[in-house]
């Protein structure tokens, strides 16, 4: 059913406006984009349709094609859970900035799992943003709508993440990867290759406790920005890292991931401008490493995939997104990708394949 056969469906009238939003898979770059690197994430084939209409009453409707309850709103209302309240607060950041009034009537229909790592939530917020601002006649680029998301985040929801996944379901289109500055905002995007394939595997390991694991990761680094001195801990030295005293061992690593891994960001930027598929799977290899090594934010069970990817002729495998469970992706030549996706379900029965990763 198309968006806006659902919208009619639901609310018995034709919407003023649908807009498609692709989810993103992080190729590589963890836990930089609130210290000051470099990421690579791709935008997904996946993603959220959305339609919306402005109606009299002053509420928010909300359907979902996933949820059979339908979510509805008054203005200024704090909810504290539901996935309603991502379109809910984004429309009403809208609503405060002066884009519209009245009541809004929104339609979602979604083929991103909620809760997988794909950024169903950075999606839902540009695609809720991106329809008013369409609608509004309003002239905000897609980065303004992406530094609006993550306001919604971090002012509403009361997640502290940082800006990658916003810029990645806003800027690049399906099948082009974002080589992001998360400092300054400037980017490149960059063609995937279509000799080779990358592969998302959900682990089928829950990521219940990530938000409170997210934040105290981030708890950390501010320990270590605090020591240093610097909002940048990507750019320190690390010899100087490695050397400082007084430093606790766990916020030293989590510093010398965010140093080792900007670098290899940059580097597997270079080697996916060049071809060079080969040592863009080394560098996402030694970034599992170090997520699982040094930013500690791996679990067995995501281990356990990541090594059975290795195993089956992978060039490249690794946890992506916030960490402690979630994805894999997986870097691989297209003869191959049929066996190493056999082998990884044969070993984790709760595993599955949430992109086959179709080349661009
Ligand atoms: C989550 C956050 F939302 C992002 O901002 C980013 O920090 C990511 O985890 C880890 O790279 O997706």
């Amino acid at each position: 059913m198309s968006i806006t056969s659902f919208f009619q469906q639901s609310f018995g009238v034709l919407p003023d406006i649908a807009v498609r939003n692709p989810g993103r898979v992080n190729l590589i770059g963890e836990h930089l984009d609130y210290n000051g690197g470099a990421v690579l994430p791709f935008a997904l084939n996946k993603g959220i349709d959305l339609a919306l209409r402005r109606i009299d009453a002053e509420k928010v409707r909300i359907r979902s094609d996933r949820f059979e309850t339908p979510a509805v709103f008054g203005h200024g209302e704090r909810p504290e859970g539901g996935w309603a309240r991502y379109a809910y607060f984004s429309a009403e950041l809208a609503r405060e900035l002066g884009w519209w009034e009245g009541g809004l009537e929104i339609a979602i229909m979604s083929d991103l799992d909620h809760g997988s790592g794909l950024s169903s939530s950075a999606a839902l917020c540009v695609a809720t943003l991106r329809a008013l601002r369409d609608q509004a006649g309003r002239s905000e680029s897609d980065v303004d709508i992406a530094r609006l998301a993550r306001r919604v985040e971090n002012e509403l929801i009361g997640m502290p993440c940082g800006i990658m996944d916003q810029m990645a379901v806003a800027v690049p289109r399906p099948g082009q990867a974002l080589f992001l500055d998360t400092r300054s905002l400037e980017f490149e995007t960059i063609p995937l290759p279509k000799s080779h394939r990358f592969i998302t595997i959900h682990t089928g390991v829950y990521r219940e406790l990530a938000d409170g694991r997210y934040k105290e990761r981030k708890e950390e680094c501010d320990v270590a920005k605090a020591f240093f001195g610097t909002d940048d801990l990507c750019h320190l030295e690390l010899e100087k890292v490695k050397a400082a005293e007084g430093l606790s061992d766990a916020v030293r690593r989590r510093t010398v991931h965010c140093i080792t891994e900007h670098k290899r960001v940059v580097d597997a930027a270079a080697a996916m401008s060049s071809a060079d598929m080969t040592t863009f799977g080394t560098l996402m290899n030694e970034s599992h490493a170090s997520m699982r090594d040094d930013f500690e934010m791996s679990v067995p069970g995501v281990d356990a995939v990541v090594e059975t990817c290795w195993k089956a002729g992978a060039l490249g495998a690794r946890l992506t997104g916030g960490g402690f469970g979630g994805c894999v992706v997986a870097l691989v030549e297209p003869d191959k990708a049929e066996a190493l996706v056999a082998e990884v379900l044969s070993q984790q029965s709760a595993a599955f394949v949430v992109d086959g990763g179709v080349s661009a």
